[in-house]
């Protein structure tokens, strides 16, 4: 190879780095946003034996576009909280046969083995959006629908007349072995399940929560409830607590600012190897991300003695890996 071509090579080379170092490979390979390939959103979060499992939505909109074009959930592992493992996408839109679209936000939770997925999704014939169970023997699926139907229908609650109230499922279960359903937009509904956990076992609920917006989350410690939640709009997370997971409820304030350059902030909060996470999404991952392309960050989470929650720290970093 003569002098000239090593040189031609050597400055392509280099306009291939610039060009690449302009995109999200600049990016530190660790740290918030934890995926930085694609867009995520809505995390929730699942300890399962030594591995969390990490479900989120994914956002597809084309560049510019203003609104939500989703179509799947991902699925991704980590023994360490820092190193992440994508599995192929184990449940689509698709799956549910009497759905129509959006893959918004969900949840899985483990029952005898079994993994049961709730998702916000839009009904093919009723109109508005409705909540769907999928159901695996494995965290990673392969996921299909458990019912063959939707579990709650926008005609189920009629308080309000939005029809996109009927989102973001999270399910809890007691140390009593008793499930809830919680979901919600602008009122906040929680339903007993069955042992079956595809079954409402009793009537809807409504909760009254100082400016709930969407996303609630329900975990327990040290004999507390806390019910957390996507507070005004744009939405900042705020909580309350309770000695009993079906109230009353007292409202503690903010545990999360305004997440960078997305006007929703839906969350997870779980214990993993004896540290306590935040998982959420910000718009953060590129300049021209935001509200519609999001990704999934992860901050510490510290209690204070009372029990109550210290506000999160946002941060670039991330977290440490845990061993
Ligand atoms: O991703 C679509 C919707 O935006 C979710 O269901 C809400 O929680 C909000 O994040």
């Amino acid at each position: 190879m003569n002098k000239l071509r090593c040189l031609f090579l050597a400055l392509s080379a280099t306009t291939v780095s610039v060009l690449f170092a302009n995109t999200n490979d600049s990016l530190p390979k660790e740290g918030n946003p934890i995926i930085k390939d694609k867009f995520t959103a809505d995390p929730a979060a699942l300890v399962y034996k030594d591995t969390v499992f990490l479900y989120t939505g994914h956002d597809v909109a084309p560049k510019g576009r203003a609104s939500y074009e989703m179509h799947e959930w991902l699925c991704y592992s980590s023994t360490d909280m820092v190193t992440w493992k994508e599995h192929p996408s184990p449940l689509n839109v698709k799956a549910f046969a009497w759905a129509k679209d959006d893959a918004w936000a969900s949840q899985v939770i483990e029952k005898d083995g079994k993994f049961y997925w709730y998702v916000a999704i839009s009904h093919g014939s009723i109109h508005g959006k409705a909540i769907g169970v999928a159901v695996s023997n494995s965290p990673t699926g392969p996921f299909i629908d458990a019912i063959g139907k939707a579990l709650i229908t926008n005609d189920m609650t009629t308080d309000t007349k939005i029809s996109w109230d009927d989102i973001d499922p999270c399910v809890f279960i007691d140390d009593d072995g008793q499930a809830y359903l919680f979901w919600g937009n602008t009122i906040c509904y929680y339903a007993k399940l069955k042992p079956n956990m595809i079954e409402l076992d009793g009537p809807i609920n409504k909760l009254s929560l100082p400016n709930f917006t969407e996303a609630p989350w329900v975990h327990k410690r040290k004999g507390w409830y806390y019910l957390s939640y996507s507070y005004q709009f744009p939405e900042k997370t705020v909580y309350a607590m309770s000695k009993s997971i079906t109230g009353p409820w007292q409202f503690k304030g903010i545990i999360n600012e305004l997440a960078g350059n997305s006007n929703t902030n839906h969350h997870a909060i779980i214990d993993f190897k004896g540290r306590s996470y935040f998982v959420y999404h910000t718009g953060a991952l590129a300049a021209d991300a935001g509200s519609f392309h999001r990704s999934v960050c992860i901050d510490d989470l510290y209690y204070n003695k009372d029990g109550t929650i210290k506000r999160i720290i946002m941060t670039t970093e991330g977290v440490k890996a845990v061993k």
